[in-house]
């Protein structure tokens, strides 16, 4: 059942185990400006397929250079010359790297600078932690384009940032940035300094919940917004009655019973 990584068989990502769980997964085209080809697609679909059997307790997104990512490959796109059926099968590929992302039930903590534009956004908004820096901005360049999106954003760009805005930024280009991309959603963390030190910071923190628990934070909270309300809720007691009854949450339960585990405090002034 168990999966071995080979990140030497990668070529577009630059893939690095760390020993507490926490894997680095780098997007490696910065003279590119890690713009998403097919390979790369192909590449985040394998690593993303093998990373909830491999022990992968939590994942680092990044992109190497001054820019997260591009978005959609259009100088591929543009050569490539393709057909509706082929871009149709391109675009499934892309949900299926990110549905895999989204729905894998590892956490995935995206460490984000620069552009994070067009397809970057629909990759970034299938994490399920989005850490910005001060040089970061987001839009939604297709309109621009003569493109539409294609990677998931109708989905999850508008579940973060409402319908309006979502056809407002394609429709015009709007660029978001700063403390006002955090108040709308797009990012959950801004900081002063690196994204990447602030997202190993919290991949870190996630790591050390019980595997079981961040699977189902990390699966189920996506798949039930799927759902009506009642089915919504049958499957909340369904994936409680198994996360919470897990014999390796039971010495954390003890812990708190015998006053040694934690408590919940408010952050110190
Ligand atoms: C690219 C791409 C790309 C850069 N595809 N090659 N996305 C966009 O519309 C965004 C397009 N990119 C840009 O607006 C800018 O490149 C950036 C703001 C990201 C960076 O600007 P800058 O000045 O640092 O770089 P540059 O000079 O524009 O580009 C450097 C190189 O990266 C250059 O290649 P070179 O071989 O001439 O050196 C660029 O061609 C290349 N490059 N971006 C291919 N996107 C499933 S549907 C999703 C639909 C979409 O994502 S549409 C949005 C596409």
């Amino acid at each position: 059942m168990a999966v071995q990584i080979d990140p030497t068989s990668y070529r577009n990502l630059d893939i690095k185990a760390h020993d507490d769980g926490v894997w680095v997964v780098t997007l490696n085209r910065p003279t590119k400006r890690n713009a998403l080809d097919i390979d790369t697609i192909e590449e985040l679909v394998t690593f993303f397929s093998a990373a909830p059997r491999a022990g992968v307790r939590a994942v680092v997104l990044a992109g190497a250079g001054d820019h997260f990512c591009a978005g959609l490959d259009l100088i591929e796109h543009h050569d490539e010359d393709r057909s509706p059926a082929d871009f149709m099968h391109v675009c499934l590929r892309w949900h299926e790297a990110f549905n895999k992302m989204e729905y894998g039930g590892v956490p995935v903590i995206a460490a984000l600078q620069g552009a994070v534009v067009g397809g970057g956004l629909e990759l970034a908004s299938s994490a399920h932690v989005r850490v910005m820096d001060q040089s970061a901005y987001f839009a939604l360049p297709e309109g621009q384009r003569g493109l539409f999106t294609g990677g998931g954003a109708t989905i999850r760009v508008t579940d973060l940032v409402g319908k309006a805005r979502m056809i407002d930024m394609m429709l015009t280009g709007r660029v978001y940035q700063g403390q006002e991309a955090v108040d709308l959603g797009l990012a959950q963390y801004i900081v002063e300094g690196s994204s990447m030190d602030k997202a190993m910071e919290l991949a870190r923190k996630a790591a050390q919940n019980l595997p079981l628990s961040n699977f189902a934070i990390c699966s189920a909270v996506s798949h039930m917004q799927n759902m009506s309300a009642m089915d919504a809720a049958y499957a909340e007691a369904v994936v409680a009655g198994v996360v919470n009854t897990q014999p390796d949450a039971r010495a954390r339960l003890a812990a708190f019973a015998d006053k040694s585990g934690a408590r919940v405090r408010p952050n110190a002034e």
